[in-house]
């Protein structure tokens, strides 16, 4: 691993293995940027971590960047394209999701344009390792006409931050840089480049014109043939674009084009098949480089066009496009002939499989095939919540408080979004952050519901855009019970810092959810310690006979941010064997992985006995408060292990 120190040193030429991430951040170095605005959100949240842990670092070679982790995507993308309106460059970093979030912002702005350069660097998902939907924001380019790079690898995303601006400033348009999990999270050789300083620009030079930046009626008709002609010059501009370019083949039955990491998967099993066929590879993938695409065709007059990309078949659509207006009459082959697959990620081993059926190519030797599964060894691993979760804790008290067979439970995005496994089961609904209160109130106005309505909401997700969602609740009089899961950060994604966490990424005094909460005009709020469970149940009980809103704040500091601040307590928890009666209330209640069983003691009636690993354990204490027979004792951590 690279240390920021080299990441970061203010030299060029030198080679160093990075995380895809952290080649981003980089790239955002070397381009200039002067702000950062982010949301997190897997798989971007380490370029603005990498960033954020470098400041000092770039601070003291003179680089002074502004970061700033903002309550949402929407909020983030304006700030960005505020911050860049006085003439700076900034950068926008999301998950794909949140573009959606920032959509609104995102299609008037493209008409509108930029003064400094703006970036919109999005992270997509394919297969959803972290994300609640798999979208693929290619085709927000055709909705909006903005540009778009598509890098390949971390090397190439690197390289094209700095082009990116350069199309930015020179059109006075938002550009987006499409990156994948693959890129963001695996490692590769990259060199560096010289590091710009930001130009901190005159700001009075700078005029911001009302008569294109106030989007009433008529502003918005002129932006919008604005736009058009835009689109017309950046694809002439881009025709010549290095990033689209012609990689000559020996064969010509078939030919290919493809972008993004589907052109490095495309070269392994052209590879590994030992064959060699003709590719054009597209890093700028919109403007739809039509000029490029066509001459392609030509040049490739006698082969089967085979399209590879990942995610949607949005290459495929243009290339079909193109060749239907051009009167190109070669078959163009691509997801529908089962090439690539129709969700999920793409993989060396699906494409390789797609050649075999839908080229026709013969079955490769034996040891080639062997090669070609071996990403089949990766085991699958469900998430759950960690051993000494505040939010287990709170799921207990809920389900003591209110029956989980009599409660609709409207849960959101985040680490509690786990507790709806058995047997805490916390949620009958999720869609995507900010979601569980519209969703809650809805419910609660829908008639025939007999039990009542209980919505969760994390404290990041809160401030995202949780708070819509109680003002519409308190306005329109529903009956409902919201917990605010307040663990003092961002959890899921890695800490980052939101509006009510004390650890702070600034000196800036945190917000308090309760303030927000009794402003909104909510009349039954209450603060419980995540971790006393006999005082939260008698508080939810009273909340959920609540007529109205009311809303419960649990605070618990999430365990792993806790114990990497302050360590792990003095105390842990042990479980007397020899007393316990095998009732297995803390194996049921709670299921915390850190109790497994015995494989050596049993009951008297030879019942097997559960046991803390003290290795898993982050000595919270909820399984002494859930044991019916007070079998479970604090003790000396160094003595237990001792023993
Ligand atoms: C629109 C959108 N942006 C970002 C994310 C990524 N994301 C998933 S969970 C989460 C964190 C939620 O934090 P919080 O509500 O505090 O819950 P915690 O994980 O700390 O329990 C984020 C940012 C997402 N799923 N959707």
């Amino acid at each position: 691993m690279a240390r920021l120190e080299d990441i970061f040193e203010n030299v060029s030429g030198k080679d160093l293995v990075l995380l895809g991430n952290e080649a981003i951040a980089r790239g955002i170095v070397e381009a200039g940027v002067a702000g950062v605005f982010t949301y997190p959100g897997t798989p971007s949240s380490e370029i603005p971590n990498t960033l954020h842990a470098a400041q000092p670092i770039l601070k003291k070679i003179g680089y002074e960047l502004y970061l700033e982790w903002s309550t949402n995507e929407a909020v983030a993308l304006e700030a960005a394209y505020g911050f860049s309106l006085l003439g700076h460059r900034s950068i926008f970093v999301c998950k794909h999701v949140g573009l959606n979030v920032a959509a609104d912002p995102f299609m008037t702005l493209v008409n509108a344009g930029v003064i400094g350069g703006l970036v919109l660097i999005v992270a997509e998902d394919p297969n959803m390792h972290s994300s609640q939907n798999e979208q693929d924001n290619r085709w927000y380019t055709k909705i909006s006409n903005a540009p778009m790079f598509e890098p390949s690898d971390a090397r190439e995303a690197k390289s094209m931050i700095i082009d990116a601006f350069r199309v930015s400033e020179k059109y006075q348009v938002p550009v987006i840089l499409r990156t994948l999990t693959r890129i963001s999270h695996s490692r590769v050789d990259v060199p560096l480049d010289p590091i710009i300083f930001p130009e901190f620009r005159q700001t009075i030079a700078i005029e911001i014109d009302p008569r294109r930046f106030v989007c009433v009626p008529s502003t918005a008709r002129q932006n919008k043939q604005r736009m058009l002609q835009i689109v017309k010059d950046i694809s002439n501009y881009l025709a010549e674009s290095p990033w689209n370019r012609v990689e000559m083949g020996t064969d010509h039955k078939f030919a290919f084009i493809a972008c993004g990491s589907a052109y490095i998967y495309l070269k392994e099993v052209l590879h590994k098949l030992g064959l060699n066929y003709p590719i054009l590879k597209l890093g700028v993938s919109h403007p739809f480089p039509k000029k490029k695409v066509s001459q392609f065709l030509k040049q490739c007059s006698t082969s089967t066009i085979v399209v590879v990309e990942e995610a949607d078949d949005v290459l495929e659509t243009f290339v079909k496009k193109l060749a239907f207006e051009t009167g190109f009459q070669n078959k163009i082959i691509g997801r529908r002939e089962g090439i690539t697959p129709s969700y999920g990620e793409l993989t060396v081993r699906k494409l390789w499989n797609g050649f075999l059926n839908g080229m026709e190519i013969t079955r490769p030797p034996e040891e080639a095939t062997q090669k070609s599964s071996e990403v089949e060894l990766i085991f699958s691993r469900p998430p759950v919540l960690c051993p000494g979760c505040p939010h287990r804790a709170t799921f207990f008290a809920l389900n003591k408080a209110v029956p989980r067979r009599h409660r609709l439970v409207s849960t959101d995005i985040g680490c509690y979004t786990l507790g709806v496994a058995p047997p805490l089961s916390a949620g009958h609904v999720c869609i995507c952050m900010g979601s569980s209160l519209g969703i809650a109130s809805g419910l609660t106005h829908s008639p025939g519901l007999k039990d009542p309505v209980v919505s969760i909401i994390g404290d990041s997700t809160f401030w995202h855009t949780g708070l819509p969602g109680l003002a519409n609740a308190v306005y329109n009089k529903s009956n409902l019970m919201l917990l605010v899961v307040d663990n003092s950060a961002t959890a899921m994604t890695g800490f980052q810092p939101n509006p009510s966490s004390f650890v702070s990424h600034s000196s800036i005094q945190s917000l308090a959810i309760e303030d927000a909460v009794r402003g909104l005009g909510v009349e039954f709020m209450a603060t419980i310690d995540a971790y006393n469970p006999k005082e939260s149940i008698k508080i939810m009980k009273e909340a959920i006979n609540h007529e109205g809103v009311s809303v419960i704040v649990s605070k618990g500091e999430c365990v792993i941010q806790y114990n990497r601040r302050e360590g792990l307590p003095k105390d842990t928890y042990y479980i007397e064997t020899d007393r316990c009666v095998g009732c297995y209330a803390c194996v049921h209640m709670i299921a915390c992985p850190a109790i497994m069983w015995s494989d050596r003691i049993t009951t008297e009636e030879g019942k097997p006995v559960p046991v803390i690993d003290q290795s898993l354990c982050t000595r919270c204490g909820l399984c002494k408060e859930v044991c019916p027979y007070n079998v479970i004792v604090k003790r000396d951590a160094e003595e237990v292990i001792g023993e």
